[in-house]
């Protein structure tokens, strides 16, 4: 049957909620058995639709734009990161791409700092210890000791909204904070959060107790924790990553870890292309690594307000109006700047 719903393709599951609205909505065609899709599986799936909902686990590279039917306008991303998609690319072929940024800042600065106190206060190795052992001698004056988080240093790498989340939570723990970004941030943002700006991250990194990584994935930031840099970092520093796996060395971190040359690693995104690198299980069975597989911003609440930030975006494109959280190509931008 014919609709003159906008035809979308949704390429996973969503919350129970934002289908049925979107379902009462638009004309939707889910991926009910909620895989990561194949570019062929997206190509056949998005013949005469309108709208491609994506996520992290799609990838859309300048060939699969180039093979897109042209019926496609808009690629409506269900998620705050876009590093799959090949923005010149969506935006040379006049594509529309938006995003869901905001609404998953907080719980994604929550389990940064979760993962933060994890580390050196040995949560899950203590939680795993009385699993594997099904008793507990009892308490003694030297068992289970971790590392105090007041008066360390934090050093933030990408002071967005989800680093300076994370920056404000930590300061509540006694953590002076320190950041490296592309930019200063406004006094505004920083004297509340005593924060001291390097714009060597070099530098910064030979004096924190704790990195974490807030930035974006790009080309300027692959592997930005690089070998070289993490040989910067004091031995009992932690890192923490809860954006993307390639901001950091992953090789080289395990190596400095298994050599006892930094002090652990919380990491909520890591390399699974041919599945967990057994060192890094290795490491997390000795509790050195905490290991979550990409939760930090799985909250209900979270894929919620995303599945609505989508709904609003196709809804205005659809409209013709321009929708909230369309995204340009950083070129673009860069111009944009200077004119
Ligand atoms: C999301 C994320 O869960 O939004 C992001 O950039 O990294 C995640 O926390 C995921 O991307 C959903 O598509």
């Amino acid at each position: 049957m014919n609709s003159d719903k906008p035809k979308i393709l949704v390429t996973r599951r969503l919350p129970a909620s934002i289908e049925s609205r979107m379902a009462t909505l638009f004309d939707c065609k889910i991926n009910e058995a909620d895989k990561a899709l194949t570019g062929a599986d997206i190509l056949a799936g998005l013949d005469g639709r309108d709208v491609l909902v994506s996520t992290i686990t799609d990838r859309i590279d300048a060939e699969l734009i180039g093979k897109l039917p042209d019926s496609v306008r808009l690629i409506a991303q269900f998620g705050n990161g876009v590093d799959n998609i090949d923005l010149e690319a969506a935006w040379a072929a006049g594509l529309t791409v938006t995003n869901t940024p905001s609404v998953l800042t907080e719980d994604t600065a929550d389990m940064a700092t979760a993962l933060m106190l994890a580390l050196p206060r040995r949560l899950v190795e203590g939680t795993q210890i009385l699993l594997r052992d099904r008793t507990w001698a009892g308490w003694s004056p030297t068992s289970m000791l971790g590392h105090r988080l007041r008066g360390k240093a934090l050093g933030v790498v990408g002071m967005g909204r989800i680093g300076t989340a994370v920056a404000h939570r930590a300061r509540a723990f006694g953590l002076s904070i320190h950041y490296y970004s592309r930019q200063q941030r406004p006094l505004a943002v920083e004297t509340p959060l005593g924060a001291r700006y390097w714009d060597n991250l070099d530098a910064m990194l030979e004096e924190v107790d704790i990195v974490s990584l807030h930035t974006p994935l790009t080309r300027d930031t692959h592997h930005i924790l690089s070998a070289e840099r993490m040989a910067l970092m004091k031995p009992g520093a932690y890192v923490v990553n809860v954006s993307r796996p390639e901001l950091l060395d992953e090789a080289a971190l395990i190596e400095r870890l298994e050599a006892d040359l930094l002090a652990g690693a919380a990491l909520d995104v890591f390399d699974n292309s041919n599945g967990i690198n057994p060192r890094l299980l290795a490491l997390a069975e000795k509790g050195s690594v905490v290991l979550t597989g990409h939760m930090a911003s799985a909250t209900l609440e979270a894929r919620i307000e995303m599945g609505e930030a989508v709904i609003v975006n196709i809804r205005a494109f659809m409209d013709g109006h321009q929708p909230p959280h369309r995204l340009l190509p950083d070129k673009l931008l860069a111009r944009a700047a200077r004119a």
